[in-house]
């Protein structure tokens, strides 16, 4: 897949394995040229030519990796994001819960300090800035700005061996150090390690949680798969990479958020609880050690998208409205794959305020307030946020009770 000259420099074709160094790296699956997933557009941005990049997955058959064949420049993607954690209702309830976890089993004096990179708008620390020292690192002003607005300190900067150094001379050790939904967005993996063993206490704690790769090529989606999340975890690629820096799994976790994702925690010493071990022999039972796994995983992407494709048709033709319910990330790689665009769509709902009034990348499908749904609903809403179906179809059951449709898209697509 060529990329355009003026892209050039800002993106650049991964020939090895970012954990291991393998360079036999096999694609398995290909799903053409899009714009970056959260690059939302105002109308005015129109006239511009929208940049849009190779976005394909390889498999490294030595540490099990799954991770994209492009990395794009990581200032296109993340220095103004589009993205709020606090704009998810079960997502804020998540990670005030792993905030719960966090001060009831690892913090034992105020005076210790939890680091998170990734924070976003500061929804996990600011559950406990109360109780101990919070520090956030996120280099998108924009949203760390929310998060300084809530009082909680934030480094706008990505988090690097040589952030980590500035952190421990200005603030000491970290007993915490959290990284969600964010591991899996760093090329520069080593470098990120070497910044968490600097920073974290010999007595410390590193939590990271990740879509979980089980959950792609399982019940979750393909659409997962986007220009920020360079990598796709196995807990077997995760030991792998521990292992480098000798740090240890002492515990993992596969938690309901986005599909499914994998929360591990990682300590300088310890040893390997039997949830690591389950783990493993039920990723070894899943096949995510082998190619066939996701070569058969891409066939049924394909299928999906036939079966979307010929449902919408039918839709059409009995005259019947749809439009999208969620704006998320994940959304724009499958409007884009499965070719859904404004002549299939009427407009996408978001709760997010930085979202409503611009235009999805690519597809330039209206973003609007969910309020609308309340005077003018369609016959049928595509859950693009499908990963949290069971909340919404809660929250919009007087929609559903007036008989509109829901369509899941993936794994298969259904209509509920
Ligand atoms: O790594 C990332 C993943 C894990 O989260 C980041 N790259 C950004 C983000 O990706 P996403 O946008 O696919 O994540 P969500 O949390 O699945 O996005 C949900 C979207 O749906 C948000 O824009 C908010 C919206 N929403 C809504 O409109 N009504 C969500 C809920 C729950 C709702 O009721």
């Amino acid at each position: 897949m060529e990329v355009s000259l003026n892209n050039m420099q800002k993106i650049i074709k991964k020939e090895f394995c970012r954990i291991c160094g393998n360079m036999k790296l096999r694609k398995v699956l290909d799903l053409g040229t899009m714009p970056p997933a959260n690059n939302f557009l105002r109308v005015g941005e129109l006239k511009k030519p929208e940049q849009r990049f190779p976005l394909a997955v390889q498999f490294c058959e030595k540490c099990f990796l799954l991770s994209l064949c492009h990395v794009v420049d990581s200032e296109i993607l993340f220095k103004n994001y589009h993205y709020l954690t606090g704009a998810s209702a079960p997502l804020a309830k998540h990670f005030t819960e792993e905030a719960r976890m966090i001060y009831e089993k690892l913090i034992s004096d105020k005076n210790d300090l939890v680091v998170e990179f990734g924070s976003n708008d500061g929804v996990l620390l600011s559950a406990l800035k109360e109780k101990c020292r919070v520090l956030g690192v996120d280099p998108a002003k924009n949203v760390a700005s929310f998060a300084m607005k809530q009082g909680v300190e934030t480094v706008t900067a990505f988090f690097s061996e040589k952030t980590a150094r500035k952190i421990k001379q200005k603030y000491g050790e970290a007993k915490v150090i959290v990284a969600n939904n964010v591991f899996a967005h760093i090329d520069d993996i080593h470098n990120c390690m070497r910044g968490i063993a600097l920073l974290l206490r010999p007595d410390g704690v590193f939590i990271s949680e990740s879509h979980w790769v089980g959950n792609l090529v399982g019940g979750g989606g393909f659409d997962q798969i986007y220009h920020e999340h360079l990598s796709y975890y196995s807990l077997y690629s995760m030991k792998y990479l521990a292992s480098i820096f000798g740090l240890v799994i002492t515990k993992v976790e596969i938690v309901p958020i986005h599909g499914e994702s994998i929360r591990v925690f990682m300590k300088k010493r310890g040893v390997s609880e039997d949830s690591a071990h389950r783990l493993l022999a039920l990723e070894k039972k899943l096949g995510l050690t082998k190619i066939e796994t996701f070569q058969r995983f891409s066939k049924g992407v394909a299928e999906n998208r036939d079966a979307i494709k010929l449902l919408l048709k039918e839709i059409k033709r009995s005259k019947k409205t749809v439009a999208g319910y969620g704006a998320p990330a994940k959304g724009n790689t499958l409007l884009h794959y499965f070719g859904i665009g404004k002549q299939d769509l009427l407009f996408v709902t978001d709760t997010t305020i930085f979202k409503q009034g611009l235009l999805t990348p690519g597809a330039h499908i209206p973003v609007v307030s969910p309020g609308i749904l309340k005077t003018n609903p369609p016959d049928y809403l595509l859950l693009l946020s499908w990963n949290y179906a069971d909340a919404i179809l809660e929250k919009e059951r007087d929609l559903r009770e007036q008989g509109v449709k829901f369509i899941i898209p993936v794994p298969k697509v259904r209509v509920v």
